[in-house]
């Protein structure tokens, strides 16, 4: 980092970061307007080196929550002022509902199931998908995307493309309470996004926390893992119960419905709002009910005479 280097930082339509330039346009952008109503700071690389930097906008774009909630957004980094039309983003990342455990937050109930909503402007009248673009923890080498479909019934399509799981086995897919990715370890997202009296299941039970997503069994030849499950428990984008600026978190193990026995975190990524379609579609031909479909045919067989099976 070059010594008294001037950087940007900029608040993004979109939480969007599965490319550059995936998160949009500035929030607020004023046309004819070099510096967009987004911006939040310029930084020296003296102030990055010397740690945390602190800095309060007075936009309407900053709120925590309601109908200006930054929670979902992104911020980039800007290798020039905020107001260099020919400035590149050099660094990005999701805005996620912090952890008490380890950050201050003024003013937020970062317990609360209810604490997140959308800003509805001229670019997402309604929003219907987003996403969490996954980042390893410690050392595992993991990388893929979790991407979030609103459905016209109000059901939610989770569909996630990763790489670099052990694919002999199955693996828990959570959403985690907080989208606070501050120790590398995983555990700063807390503990799993559930609501009151929820108790951790697999679904389609009928108890089960929000956020139990159950596990990725799928992969193709190459060892890639998919997943594919609609559900209407996980609320919507736009419900006062809300996934936007918490966590999407992958499992070292199967996750069994056993509380106590869910493995390490290997991967975890901030769920973000986006208008982009999914990065990478899923292949033709994947079953994601193998399980049940083999277990009603061993049913059936058992049912049947053998006499009806020597035909
Ligand atoms: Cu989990």
């Amino acid at each position: 980092m070059p010594a008294n280097k001037t950087y940007g930082a900029v608040l993004r339509e979109l939480g969007d970061i599965s490319s550059v330039g995936a998160a949009g346009a500035a929030a607020g952008m004023t046309l004819g307007n070099p510096c967009p109503a987004g911006q939040i700071v310029n930084f020296t690389s003296a102030d990055a080196e010397s740690g945390y930097y602190t800095y309060v906008p007075h936009s309407v774009y900053f709120a925590h929550n309601g109908s200006n909630s930054m929670i979902g957004r992104a911020i980039t980094v800007l290798d020039s002022h905020t107001c260099d039309p020919n400035a590149n983003i050099v660094a990005q990342c999701v805005i996620g509902i912090g952890s008490y455990q380890t950050f201050w937050v003024k003013g937020i109930d970062v317990n609360s199931t209810n604490l997140v909503s959308f800003k509805t402007d001229s670019i997402m009248s309604s929003p219907n998908t987003a996403i969490s673009v996954l980042r390893p923890t410690n050392d595992y080498r993991i990388s893929g995307f979790v991407y979030i479909q609103v459905n016209s019934d109000s059901t939610v399509t989770f569909t996630a493309v990763i790489k670099g799981l052990d694919n002999t086995i199955a693996h828990g897919i959570h959403i985690h309470a907080y989208g606070d990715l501050m120790w590398d370890n995983g555990t700063s997202v807390g503990p799993h996004w559930k609501g009151a009296n929820q108790t951790h299941g697999l679904p389609p039970a009928d108890n089960r926390e929000l956020g139990d997503l159950g596990n990725i069994c799928v992969y193709d030849e190459d060892g890639v893992a998919y997943y594919k499950y609609s559900t209407s428990y996980s609320g919507t984008l736009s419900s006062a119960v809300n996934f936007v600026g918490r966590s999407i978190v992958i499992h070292a193990i199967r996750d069994s419905g056993n509380l106590s026995a869910l493995g390490a975190r290997l991967a975890q990524g901030v769920i973000g709002i986006t208008t982009n379609p999914i990065p990478t579609p899923l292949p033709n031909g994947l079953n994601f009910s193998s399980e049940p479909l083999v277990l009603l045919l061993l049913l059936l067989l058992l049912q049947l005479p053998l006499g009806q099976l020597q035909q």
